[in-house]
């Protein structure tokens, strides 16, 4: 596929997806929904790690608002059901981690992509807006399903009626997101983070982000079961043999990734 709405690279294992449409604040049409599935697939299938992040001074502003009449005429359901769920799907299935790296505001779709991710990193100018009931909708993209599970029933109530602005340091304090930094150290530590990731026991990772997605689900022994069948494949890894060397040999592991 042919990228325009988005920026694609593959470094060292690091995939780096860059919501690409500054004038919008990165705001998603049809054609970025379609792009930034199709790319989190690509790097699901060859990268280690998944960073999305956006240009410019936004994350992501949610759905692109910007004409009024062709908007007025959306199928919602249709759009939510055949775009987004797709999209948020591909980021909560992919197989490796997926780093959001929030450069700036994140708004409606925009904070439900944010929010979906693995580990959200966020720059000290970000906030994070349910901007739906603002303009007649209700907050949607797995929003009303991950923000609970984030910081509780009563915040994210509050969050989705008021719709206020939650800064990166109140989202950090609140549970919402992993880590807020300032702006000088954003950059360095989002690419750290990632490398960290990167070089690390992916088959590991995988099995980790599948058994906690799955604990909102199920119930103890589900889950017990689950976790015992997951260690059993990854004491078969050779990143598994290669730990325990490592550590009887006072060194730090190698990790491969299989
Ligand atoms: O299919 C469906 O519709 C269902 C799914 C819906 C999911 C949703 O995401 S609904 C929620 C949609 N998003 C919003 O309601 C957020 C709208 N944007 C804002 O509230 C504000 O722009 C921000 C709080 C995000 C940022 O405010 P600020 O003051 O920093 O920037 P600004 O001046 O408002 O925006 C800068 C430019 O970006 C501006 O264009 P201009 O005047 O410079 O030509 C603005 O129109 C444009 N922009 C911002 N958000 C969007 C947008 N253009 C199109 N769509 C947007 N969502």
């Amino acid at each position: 596929m042919n990228y325009e709405r988005i920026l694609y690279e593959l470094d060292d294992g690091i995939a780096v997806i860059t919501l690409n449409r500054p004038d919008v604040l990165n705001a998603l049409d049809t054609q970025m929904r379609a792009e930034l599935t199709y790319a989190i697939g690509q790097a699901g299938a060859s990268a280690r790690v998944l960073v999305i992040t956006g240009v410019g001074r936004a994350f992501c502003a949610g759905q692109d608002l910007g004409d009024a009449g062709r908007v007025a005429d959306l199928n919602l359901e249709r759009v939510l059901r055949d775009e987004y769920m797709p999209l948020i799907s591909a980021i909560a299935d992919c197989p490796i981690p997926v780093i959001a790296a929030v450069n700036g505001v994140a708004a409606g779709a925009g904070a439900s992509i944010a929010l979906i991710c693995d580990v959200v990193i966020a720059a000290e100018n970000a906030r994070f807006i349910q901007a739906f009931a603002q303009i007649g909708l209700m907050p949607d993209a797995g929003a009303t399903w991950v923000l609970p599970r984030l910081v509780g029933q009563a915040r994210a109530m509050g969050a989705a009626l008021f719709g206020e602005p939650v800064t990166a340091r109140e989202a950090e304090a609140m549970g919402m997101i992993w880590q807020a930094t300032s702006e000088a150290e954003f950059d360095a530590t989002w690419r750290a983070r990632a490398a960290h990731l990167a070089s690390g026991p992916t088959q590991a990772y995988s099995k980790i982000k599948s058994a906690l997605r799955a604990s909102a689900q199920q119930g103890l022994e589900a889950q017990m079961l689950q976790e015992a069948a997951h260690q059993g494949a990854l004491s078969r890894t050779r990143d598994f043999k290669e730990g325990v060397l490592a550590f009887n040999d006072k060194r730090k592991p190698t990790f491969e990734g299989r």
